[in-house]
């Protein structure tokens, strides 16, 4: 399977997340991506090439333009504000406020957030941009590929139409779908599996019918981005029936989880997309320090596996996964089990 993957990604490398009350290292750090290609030369699993720049046009296709600048000037308003520390937001719009966007960088930092975790630093729209370069270049390549794999780092699927948190500033995914619907296809669908909802994939998609989005993922009474991924989530107007949540409780196993799998892929089968992109998350690994499911290494490659058993030209996306001595098997086993099920 064909590797897209940018060395840029290391431009991202904050300091500081906010967590337990206290600035700790990030979980989603630089490191990731060495387990990563670590365990993709191991097996060989193929060739690993760069993308190509593909400048702001998908970006501002899938995300607000007042949001995309912002990203853009974020870290030279804040160091330019005299801030010490990485931009983090402190204040929101929230209940019965104003939704108007201030000037002041603190109120920006806000405007544009949905959380709070996620510190904005130096290098961070570089990274973010070669992120979204790697899954336009992917989507680019699947049009020859029967599949590729997009190693994006910083991940995607919490940044919404114009709101960055949980480690994500670009929708990846969304990048992806809208580049394949840009070279002509007329319905793409998009299965989330890390292990957190996909809000901002669910947000930017929620009223068009071209995109079906489905998530699998810890419920929201539980677990972040918290305030969206119910079951009752639907999506609206041109959208309706086009969302599925399928959220599940704490200490969820493979064979739970396999049989929402298992649902997810009826629904696909059924909507006949041109292509499927996988938002693939590991954090539903046994061990991993911020999640809650049970799965283990082997499920990944029975996973795998089983998505193959679709049959259509598929897209990986990387998205979270933070027990990162396993990140590099568990990703891969993914990957490995799709090979062999297609064959
Ligand atoms: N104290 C992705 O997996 N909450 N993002 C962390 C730790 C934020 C996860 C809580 C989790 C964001 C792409
Ligand atoms: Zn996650």
């Amino acid at each position: 399977m064909l590797t897209i993957y940018s060395e840029d990604h290391r431009k991202r490398d904050a300091k500081t997340e906010l967590c337990g009350g206290v600035l700790v290292e990030p979980f989603e750090k630089p490191s990731r991506m060495d387990y990563i290609l670590k365990r993709l030369n191991e097996v060989s699993l193929g060739e690993i090439i760069a993308p190509k720049d593909y400048g702001l046009d998908t970006i501002l296709q899938v995300h607000d333009k007042g949001y995309v600048s912002f990203l853009e000037t974020c870290w030279d308003e804040w160091i330019a504000a005299g801030m010490e520390g990485e931009a983090i937001a402190s204040t929101w719009p929230a209940r019965r406020m104003a939704q108007k966007c201030p000037v002041d960088i603190d109120g920006k930092l806000g405007y544009y957030s949905l959380a709070a975790e996620t510190s904005i630093t130096e290098g961070t729209w570089e990274a973010a941009r070669a992120s979204a370069n790697v899954a336009i270049e992917g989507a680019r390549r699947l049009l020859d590929e029967k599949a590729v794999f997009s190693l994006c780092r910083p991940p995607g699927h919490h940044a919404a139409l114009d709101m960055y948190g949980g480690y994500c500033f670009f929708n990846n995914a969304a990048l992806s779908a809208q580049t394949f619907l840009n070279y002509g296809s007329k319905k793409i669908a998009i299965l989330d599996v890390d292990f957190h909802h996909g809000n901002g994939t669910q947000d930017i998609f929620y009223n068009r019918n071209d995109v079906l989005f489905i998530s699998l993922h810890g419920r929201p009474e539980d677990e972040f981005p918290h305030f969206l991924g119910y079951d009752d989530e639907i999506g609206e107007d041109n959208g309706e029936g086009f969302n599925l949540n399928l959220p599940m409780p704490k200490g969820t196993t493979f064979e739970t989880w396999r049989k929402a799998l298992f649902q997810a892929m009826e629904r696909i089968t059924e909507y006949a997309p041109d292509a499927l992109i996988i938002s693939l998350g590991t954090d539903t690994f046994e061990e991993d320090p911020i999640s809650s499911f049970k799965l283990k290494s082997d499920d990944f490659y029975t996973f795998g596996k089983d998505l193959a058993e679709l049959n259509l030209p598929t897209q990986f996306i990387m998205e979270g996964g933070y027990a990162i001595d396993a990140i590099g098997i568990n990703a891969v086993n993914v990957l490995q089990g799709f090979e062999k099920g297609a064959n």
